[in-house]
């Protein structure tokens, strides 16, 4: 075998696996980013933080099913560290490079050096260091082994040499990948037959059951599968806000997200079933609730890729081991019609909590109101958004809004959203653009959220990354207005707004400055063609829309 250096070994084998973007801040790997460009494809994004490079890598590993990588020297490893919680809590397949201690001196005080490792415990499903170059092939394949296996989840690998200069070191190596472990799922393990025939029963048993779909739907891609089902079987489809793209929302079998980042008639529904059915969810707290909705009791069955997931938040009637598709298309095969009939008082029922819900909410989808209400963008949104498109969605009131007003059109169209970050979307919908490059990928995110990573459109105009980000600008993070005004009292003091409100700012503007194409919206009428123009533009776009302070997105209902 010949020798061959690491950065040659690992630029190789990173093309093998298929990865056509890495996203990080200089500088670390150095030599191996050479080699990545003499012997590959593969584009180098340099960004402006480490935690936005990290978002990027989320985005584009979501978006496409492919892990995504991000990179830093040893002083930028917290800031990377950071970035990747989101994708620990949204099981997004992420690998982190950083560069390490060397043992000729460490603990000697060198320069800008701590012990990184740890901290990468808590945001990764496997963390380990790479100190003797020959293991460069074996460490990169159990990388992306364990990034796309059962539950995805991000890794992290320290290089030895601050700035990973042991890429430079030479070994007899040979840079073999795997190309079944390039992307999500690996393996489809199939159901037994038992299990799978039990919770069939269950559920075709049941008279107002639901489905709970979660983000192992689509890590699975089985959206096909799940509608089928549902179809045949007569069963009303709640997701997850992970999960918002297993069905779409303009399905008549779709009552909306549930949880707390939700909409009121999927609450309802679930309240009122007498079985649900849990599938590639972790019923964890944002889906139920806080474990409210459903209450804890009430007749439930589970099925997930993963064992210990299985009965973890409730307890269960019957459990279903395999891949969501496997699963669910073994349920479809032997799924028997003719017992739909006796849930159509049901169906009626849930359709017409879902008729409720729109003629509450319809004045607001389609108001005029100046500034903007955020649900008429959402409502925009839905309209435009194309048949392929990608929507990407910050937390806090973004994922309100858009959990709870959007909806999904078409089983094309896909859905990514924060995990809890702050911030998220911005980057993400960057990195989801490199992932999908024929997709069209539009951020919805509030201006708190936009401030975070706003450096990052200089990263887009550079490498012509062209998604589209509508910024909801309010000047605010309004989402924390009622709890500050309930500290203060149920009162609106100006001191009590200091703590949540910012100065207004033409987002567009600073676009265009930047060399993006920038919009700005100050009236309903104008969204539309705006987000037309953005997309049909291809280029990085800011829609910048002034809306109302004041509005709040509606709280959960139990
Ligand atoms: C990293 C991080 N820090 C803090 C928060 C708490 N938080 C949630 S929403 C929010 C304000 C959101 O403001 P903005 O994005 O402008 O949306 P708006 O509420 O104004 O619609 C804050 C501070 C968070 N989710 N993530």
């Amino acid at each position: 075998m010949a020798k061959i250096t690491g950065a040659q070994c690992l630029a190789e084998m990173l093309a093998g696996y298929g990865v056509t973007h890495v996203f990080m801040v200089p500088a670390v790997l150095r030599r191996t980013f050479a080699e990545m460009e003499r012997r590959t494809k593969i584009k180098r994004i340099h960004t402006h933080g480490e935690k936005s490079a990290a978002y990027m890598a989320d985005g584009y590993a979501r978006a496409s099913g492919r892990p995504g990588l991000c990179m830093a020297q040893v002083i930028g490893a917290l800031n990377l560290a950071a970035g990747l919680r989101d994708a620990q809590l949204a099981h997004s397949p992420v690998i982190a490079f950083t560069g390490g201690r060397d043992p000729k001196t460490k603990f000697r005080k060198a320069y800008q050096e701590l012990d990184d490792v740890p901290a990468f415990e808590p945001v990764t499903k496997w963390n380990a260091t790479v100190d003797d170059v020959s293991r460069f092939p074996d460490m990169l394949r159990q990388a992306f082994r364990v990034a796309v296996s059962g539950t995805p989840g991000p890794v992290h690998l320290q290089f030895r040499g601050n700035e990973g200069q042991i890429d430079a070191e030479e070994a007899e190596m040979e840079p073999l990948v795997e190309p079944q472990f390039d992307r999500v799922p690996p393996f489809r393990p199939e159901p037994d037959a038992k299990s799978l025939l039990a919770a069939l029963q269950l559920l075709q048993d049941a008279e107002r059951p639901v489905i709970v779909a979660g983000g192992g739907v689509r890590a699975s891609g089985a959206q096909s599968e799940l509608v089928m089902l549902a179809e045949k079987l007569s069963i009303p489809v709640t997701t997850s806000l992970n999960g918002k793209d297993s069905i779409p929302g303009v399905h008549p079998l779709s009552v909306g997200v549930c949880g707390t980042y939700s909409r009121e008639s999927a609450n309802r529904v679930v309240a009122r079933a007498d079985l649900v059915c849990f599938v590639g969810t972790e019923a964890g707290g944002m889906t139920t609730h806080f474990w409210a909705v459903p209450k804890i009791g009430v007749p439930a069955i589970q099925i997930d890729i993963e064992p210990e997931a299985l009965g973890r938040t409730y307890p269960l009637r019957a459990t279903v081991l395999g891949d969501a598709k496997a699963v669910l298309a073994k349920m479809l095969e032997h799924a028997d019609a003719k017992t739909a009939a006796k849930r159509g008082p049901w169906l009626e029922q849930t359709r017409s909590i879902c008729a409720e819900w729109r003629a509450k909410y319809r004045p607001l989808l389609e108001s005029d109101a100046v500034p903007v209400r955020p649900e008429r963008m959402c409502a925009e949104l839905t309209r435009h958004v194309p048949d392929n498109g990608i929507v990407v969605v910050d937390t806090g009131h973004a994922g309100m809004w858009m959990g709870g007003m959007y909806d999904l059109r078409e089983p094309g169209q896909s859905y990514l959203r924060s995990a809890g970050h702050l911030g998220w979307a911005f980057p993400a919908g960057l990195g989801a653009k490199c992932g999908a490059p024929d997709r069209p990928v539009v951020a919805f995110t509030g201006d708190a959220g936009f401030w975070y990573h706003i450096g990052e459109i200089e990263t887009a105009v550079r490498w012509g990354i062209n998604s589209v980000t509508v910024v909801n600008n309010n000047a605010s993070g309004n989402q924390s207005k009622r709890g500050f005004d309930r500290v203060y009292g149920g009162e609106q003091t100006e001191k009590a707004r200091e703590l949540w409100t910012y100065r207004m700012v033409n987002f567009a503007r600073i676009a265009e400055d930047i060399g993006a194409l920038g919009i700005r919206v100050e009236k309903p009428a104008e969204l539309g063609p705006a987000i037309q123009h953005a997309l049909k533009a291809d280029r990085p776009v800011v829609v910048d829309v002034a809306t109302d302070i004041e509005a709040l997105a509606p709280l959960a209902v139990v």
